[in-house]
């Protein structure tokens, strides 16, 4: 399988997060990725594709305000990552804000996604890895690829970062499918945490079917989105699933919810899907509380392989560093055998 992957990822190392009350040390760092790359081998070169297609998925403002925050923040006389402390309700108004603390708050909502000087380029690049890797889907030339993007994108919607995403890359190579004339494209999305940016992208689109397995969000992060009840609107309605589950899930669970979004997914015929793929379901994961085992992987990868359907497989979160780059290369086994 063909993996695309670029080193200016990795600079984005953010310090901190708030977490529980507490700063502690940043959970989404750099060796994350390089842990997987060192494990998978060969990495394909990433093309840049420019801003177009980003702009596909996210608003004007927001890609300048994602671009110039850091540097708005320095010129602010502050030190460090860039992180609001005040965030507008909803229902505010529109209003024309100049502030950087206002613009965070604007454009953000939470407190675990902070911006560096090297934020926009490492996210940047990571949307360009996710269409690099849809490429050979495109014209083709391989059934399966695998995007190995960092930071993640799925919390990320049009106009707002959080959850350790900036751009979300599963979204705009979806939208990019859609652009090469896939008239119908599917995001799985199969991280512990609910994929909140990517449904409120597409929510009111009914070409781009959302289906999300995930932590359910009456106990777990991001609280605000994923509950079952969540289906979309307008011309979107019925075109998004959540199958929330309970802490301290296993592979028999899991998979029923599998069968179920898998189900959807082949009633709303797409040619072509995007796999947003977490770790953090694992057993051994820091951060969050399902029982995925690594050999669960190939099963779940199987199972979704088996679906037939030319698939980009794009990296969101999954924190357990030691043991990732074994748990993402266990889930593509389970595709490399078809
Ligand atoms: N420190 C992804 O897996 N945690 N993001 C909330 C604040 C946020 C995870 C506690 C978890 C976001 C892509
Ligand atoms: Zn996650």
């Amino acid at each position: 399988m063909q993996i695309f992957f670029d080193r200016r990822q990795l600079a984005h190392a953010p310090a901190l997060e708030l977490h529980n009350g507490g700063w502690t040390a940043h959970a989404e760092k750099p060796s994350r990725a390089e842990i997987v790359c060192a494990r998978l081998g060969a990495c394909e070169p990433v093309r840049d594709f420019g801003r177009a297609p980003l702009a596909r998925v996210h608003t004007p403002d927001y890609l300048d305000f994602l671009e110039s925050a850091h540097a708005r923040w320095v010129a602010a006389g502050r030190e460090g990552d860039a992180v609001g402390y005040t965030w507008p309700v909803v229902r505010r108004r529109p209003l024309d804000l100049e502030r950087i603390d206002a613009l965070l708050g604007r454009y953000s909502y939470d407190a675990g996604t902070p911006i560096t000087a090297d934020s926009w380029d490492a996210a940047y690049w990571g949307a360009q890895t996710a269409l690099s890797a849809l490429a050979p889907l495109l014209d083709g030339s391989a059934t399966t690829s695998f995007a190995l993007c960092r930071p993640p994108g799925h919390h990320a919607g049009a106009d707002y970062l959080g959850g350790y995403c900036y751009l979300n890359n599963a979204a705009v190579a979806a939208q990019a499918a859609r652009d090469a004339g896939h008239a119908r494209v599917a995001i799985l999305d199969i991280d512990y945490h609910h994929g909140n940016g990517t449904q409120d992208i597409f929510w009111e689109d009914g070409s781009v079917f959302f289906a999300s397995i995930h932590a359910d969000p009456a106990t777990d992060y991001p609280f605000f989105w994923g509950h079952a009840d969540e289906a979309g609107e307008g011309a979107g309605e019925g075109a998004t699933l959540n199958l929330p589950l309970p802490r301290g899930t296993r592979l028999p669970a899991y998979l029923d919810a599998l069968e179920r979004a898998l189900a959807a997914i082949a009633a709303f015929a797409p040619s072509l899907l995007v796999l947003s793929f977490g770790a953090d379901t694992f057993e051994g994961d820091p951060i969050s509380h399902f029982a995925i085992t690594r050999v669960d992987y190939t099963t779940i990868g199987a199972r979704i392989a088996a679906t037939g359907l030319p698939t980009l497989i794009v990296m969101e979160g999954g924190y357990a560093v030691t043991e990732l780059g074994d748990n993402v290369a266990s889930l593509l086994d389970g595709f490399t055998a078809r």
